[in-house]
């Protein structure tokens, strides 16, 4: 399968949303033919780098990662077709894809599991229903996920979150601190790399793409990632431009802080909603 297999799921009226089977990545989400996703024009697309930008799938592994690579595998690996791009009778279209251990996956992660993504694309909303299953007989395992969303906005100093008022959140950029937030909305002014815990199972994000407001409904994912890596850390990414930090904000629904534990035989699922408003 060459690097850049992707598959597009067309809604018709210029609404599309493209997957990249490398790490399942959706590098494109538009609505009426407006780009709601950022995706760096430095990012490579080598089928060997995670992709700068879209949605990456972060699995089984958030951050550094003793055995792989930071943020997990499941951005990196090759993910199967499971269901073509199909019209429900609703209009909307779906698609399926998975990923299973093999060899690549077990050099890392010994353990037996299989991941099932299944995305629907809506006229004005994009959903991301998400299933992962222990099929061993014997080994219980313990993972991370999350969908490492990058929203593209004209400004991100424009943007105000909603949902994270009185959360208590990791600081990555301030040696992994805890605090709590006591902000009705949160703004980004400065470098950010927060895990904020049991975050509300909505969040609003002000002034995204033509002004317009953009809606995440999360389900069983309890955290929210926020990142921006401002000027100065921008620099130091390569496969982000130097000028590029303005336009993107990332905001992260996950299970992070109490890790996913599936016994044999036992499966976890959770679900993510973005609506343009
Ligand atoms: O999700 C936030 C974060 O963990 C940040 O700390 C930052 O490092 C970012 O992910 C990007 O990671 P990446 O491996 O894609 O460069």
């Amino acid at each position: 399968m060459a690097a850049t297999s992707v598959v597009v799921l067309d809604r018709g009226n210029n609404t599309t949303c493209t997957v990249n089977l490398f790490g399942a990545t959706v590098v494109s989400w538009r609505v009426n033919n407006q780009e709601q996703l950022f995706v760096s024009k430095q990012a490579i697309f080598d089928g060997k780098r995670p992709i700068r930008g879209g949605v990456p799938f972060v699995f089984p592994q958030f951050g550094d990662w003793a055995f792989g690579p930071m943020h997990g595998f499941a951005r990196i690996a090759r993910w199967h077709v499971e269901k073509m791009p199909e019209r429900l009778p609703s209009g909307d279209v779906e698609a399926i894809f998975s990923l299973m251990d093999d060899d690549f996956t077990r050099s890392m992660w010994h353990f037996q599991f299989r991941l099932t993504y299944r995305l629907i694309l809506r006229e004005k909303e994009l959903h991301f229903n998400i299933g992962v299953y222990n099929p061993s007989k014997e080994l219980t395992f313990s993972c991370q996920m999350l969908l490492h969303t990058y929203f593209k906005v004209p400004d991100v100093r424009r943007c105000q979150i909603t949902g994270l008022h009185g959360c208590m959140f990791i600081d990555k950029s301030r040696d992994g601190v805890m605090y709590q937030d006591t902000r009705e909305v949160v703004t980004i002014n400065e470098c950010t790399s927060r895990i904020y815990q049991n975050t509300m199972q909505e969040h609003i994000i002000t002034n995204v793409v033509s002004g317009r407001k953009m809606r995440i409904q999360k389900y069983n994912f309890p955290d929210t990632v926020i990142w921006n890596p401002w000027a100065e850390l921008a620099k130091e990414i390569p496969d982000l431009g130097d000028d590029e930090f303005p336009n993107m904000v990332c905001v992260e629904a996950g299970r992070i802080a109490t890790p996913i534990v599936l016994l044999p035989g036992t499966a976890f699922e959770a679900s993510q909603i973005l609506q343009v408003m």
